[in-house]
């Protein structure tokens, strides 16, 4: 599936003005190649009616974007940033080391090493510089994060969690009464 249509595409060039009005949530990635894994991060945000911004920002191939994004996004009104990345993942430790904002870090999984590569270059961040790292291919749980993150200053969407998980449980035991009728 597509971005959602309100979102806009950014020339790789500048910084990111428009999305969803006033976005709380920068949701980057180091590739367009990265997009499958990092759509339902945004499915996850639109689900919660949260606004965002989705864009591409590469550590190595624009790091002069990376820089300005990452410095310009608290003042922009962020508060959580979702970076993805496959292979030397550099984007959200780099991310993190120049923001205040909370990152949360998706290693992407690239053609070789499984994506362990990325997980490791993710999560193994130094001492002072924190980068949340979820699952391999993991945008839902960024994404899912990202609310409860938001939900520390937004009760509303600390009730939504709970339904959301109360979803889950449903959706779980109708399987297991699926079974019970084997
Ligand atoms: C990383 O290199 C990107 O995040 C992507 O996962 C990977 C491959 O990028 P492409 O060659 O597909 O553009 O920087």
């Amino acid at each position: 599936s597509s971005p959602p249509e309100e979102i806009t595409k950014y020339a790789p060039t500048s910084i990111p003005s428009h999305s969803h009005a006033s976005p709380l949530v920068g949701v980057i990635m180091g590739s367009d190649s990265d997009l499958p894994v990092m759509l339902p991060a945004a499915r996850i945000l639109d689900r919660f009616e949260i606004p965002y911004e989705l864009t591409i920002v590469s550590a190595h191939r624009t790091p002069s974007r990376l820089v300005e994004y990452s410095r310009s996004a608290a003042s922009r009104g962020l508060r959580v940033v979702i970076a993805g990345a496959g292979g030397a993942a550099h984007l959200p430790g780099m991310v993190a080391a120049m923001t205040a904002l909370p990152v949360i870090g998706v290693p992407v999984k690239g053609s070789s090493l499984d994506g362990v590569d990325a997980l490791h270059s993710i999560v193994q961040m130094p001492r002072g510089i924190p980068v949340a790292t979820v699952a391999i291919n993991n945008g839902t749980n960024a994404g899912l994060l990202a609310v409860r993150m938001l939900g520390t200053g937004m009760p509303h969407l600390v009730a939504a969690i709970e339904g959301y998980l109360k979803s889950l449980e449903t959706e779980v035991m109708g399987k297991v009464e699926k079974l019970e009728e084997i």
